[in-house]
């Protein structure tokens, strides 16, 4: 026997199908803290560094999955200011990552007309790294599909304090005036100058931290937080993300 509920049918009609879902309200811009490759090794006897090499692999198949919903900027926290304080082996071995990722994925970047482009402060990296980069970030400078942002050596509040040094000496040598400062001109001095702000924010591993990262750029960000370690997250665990972003939208945009 079930209690009839009066509203049922006409809840029935707002739940769209999944088509729909996956075609209205895609975030723009998705950043993702990509947490919990330690751990992830840790759990299968494993040292670190294998967990971030296996890391490497679910950047790939993220950015296939951006790639398939059209979504125009995918920004990964690759490695943060304060990773500096982890072992030699583990740095050094994070400083390797960019030249593997992209031996093993330019040519498909190349194809899906991906953008690389990076932030942080690049000036501390190992000369070999640099280079790595460097390369990609030059050979993908035309395409004009998704841009793929690492954020490499990068803290949000290292971000903002370059950026008031340099809008102090712009000021300074009377190329800009201080009236007129505004939140834009600020923006267009930070790293991430010209790219659009995240909508999406999501961080795997169970922590629910905003760590240092985007700290101006996600100040009208959704946040997303999944226990699913960075190794093992997938497509589905991204639609998993973009459907609870497009629901929050939803709900906002009915009110
Ligand atoms: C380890 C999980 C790709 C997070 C993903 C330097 C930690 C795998 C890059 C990469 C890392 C960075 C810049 C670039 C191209 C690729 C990367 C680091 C760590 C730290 F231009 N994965 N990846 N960089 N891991």
């Amino acid at each position: 026997m079930s209690i009839k509920l009066p509203f049922l049918k006409f809840k029935d009609k707002q739940i769209p199908d999944k088509k729909r879902i996956e075609q209205q309200n895609i975030p723009e811009h998705v950043a993702i803290i990509m947490d919990g490759n330690g751990r992830w090794a840790n759990k299968r006897g494993l040292p670190r560094v294998a967990g971030h090499k296996e890391g490497v692999g679910a950047v790939q198949k993220v950015v296939r999955a951006a790639d398939k919903l059209h979504i125009s900027a995918l920004t990964l926290f690759a490695f943060s200011t304060e990773n500096w304080q982890r072992s030699k082996t583990e740095v050094d071995f994070l400083m390797r990552m960019p030249k593997q990722f992209f031996h093993k994925y330019l040519p498909e970047l190349m194809e899906r007309n991906v953008r690389v482009e990076t932030v942080g402060n690049f000036e501390q990296l190992p000369d070999h790294t640099k280079k790595a980069v460097w390369n990609a970030v030059e050979k993908t400078k035309d395409n004009d599909g998704l841009l793929l942002n690492f954020a490499l050596n990068y803290g949000g509040r290292l971000d903002i304090m370059q950026a008031a040094k340099k809008m102090a000496e712009d000021i300074k040598k009377d190329e800009l005036s201080i009236a007129d400062v505004d939140e834009s001109v600020f923006g267009s001095y930070l790293y991430t100058n010209g790219m659009s702000e995240p909508d999406l924010l999501i961080r795997t591993s169970g922590e629910k931290r905003i760590s240092n990262f985007m700290l101006w750029q996600c100040a009208y960000s959704e946040f997303w937080f999944t226990e699913v370690f960075w190794p093992d997250f997938d497509e589905e665990v991204f639609m998993q993300a973009i459907q609870a972003y497009q629901q929050r939208k939803r709900r906002f945009g009915s009110v």
